[in-house]
């Protein structure tokens, strides 16, 4: 069955399965592979396999669907404009497959906007990072023809633009696979759109194209408030062999700008202390 992040069930499909025994107690007599072919669910987060109640097997399902376009087509993306727009073999980065993008194949079309995208849901409470891979193509100059990346809010309002290249017009030129890292973390929990698209501006001389490969996202939990930046000690426990009970402390960039690190706070143990008491072991000042 396929869940989705609220862990209602999604989709269900139930299965026999053939099983050969020899004895008494039974003993296996063979192996039994099943192959599924499982339909793209929308909002689907996890699957499980069952035996009656029991949870055999758990697995999430990732937040980007085909992101290596191995299916062979354009499942889970939404793909459109005057150009090529295709999966195809001809330079993969990973695998058998990339998607296509542009006018490699087309003729040029004026204005034309050729591009693939895909609607994700960013978990909650989680950091997330897209990671993905472009190889772009142009004859043409810059300012004229350009590969873009966009990241959309699900109304196709553009939020951020990781990538805007345009290349020298010096024949064919080439970037060769090129990786794209981009934090999204500032969107957990909303669904935004991974939009990738090349544009032939202005006329019709000169084509431009795209490959984009290996899609990934990956999430991972962090200890709340893990850069101190709420300026206090929120979501931690402060225990060991301290001199003092507060023996952690706070400290901000303006008042000890070498004892921070990135943002405005850092953590610092037995440091506060201005007094004076009688245990050597102790650190006294910073
Ligand atoms: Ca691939
Ligand atoms: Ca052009």
């Amino acid at each position: 069955m396929l869940k989705n992040n609220r862990r209602e069930v999604l989709y269900t499909k139930s299965f026999g399965v053939s099983f050969v025994a020899m004895g008494d107690p039974p003993k296996k007599y063979n192996d039994t592979s099943i192959t599924f072919t499982i339909p793209y669910v929308n909002g689907a987060k996890s699957m499980e396999i069952r035996k009656g109640n029991k949870v055999l097997f758990s697995t999430p399902i990732p937040i980007i669907n085909n992101g290596g376009f191995e299916t062979g087509a354009f499942t889970g993306w939404t793909a459109g404009g005057p150009g090529d727009h295709k999966v195809d073999t001809q330079v993969p980065y990973i695998g058998k497959y990339s998607a296509l993008i542009g006018f490699r194949d087309h003729n040029n079309v004026a204005n034309g906007y050729d591009y693939i995208y895909q609607t994700i849901e960013l978990p909650l409470g989680k950091e997330s990072e897209l990671s993905c891979y472009y190889r772009f193509y142009s004859y043409d100059y810059c300012n004229y023809d350009f590969f873009t990346m966009y990241i959309e809010d699900e109304n196709a309002n553009v939020l951020a633009t990781p990538v805007n290249r345009c290349l020298g017009g010096n024949g064919l030129e080439d970037t060769g696979w090129t990786n794209v890292k981009y934090n999204l973390t500032p969107y957990a929990g909303q669904k935004i759109q991974i939009y990738f698209e090349v544009s032939n501006r202005y006329d019709t001389a000169y084509n431009s194209w795209a490959y984009v490969d290996n899609v990934t996202i990956t999430s991972i939990s962090q200890p709340i408030n893990n850069g101190f930046e709420t300026g206090n000690l929120t979501g931690w426990n402060v225990g060991g062999d301290g001199c003092y009970p507060n023996w952690v402390t706070i400290v901000n960039i303006s008042s000890k700008p070498g004892l921070v690190r990135s943002g405005n706070y850092a953590a610092v143990g037995n440091a506060a202390w201005t007094g004076s008491y009688s245990n050597s072991l102790c650190a006294t000042g910073w």
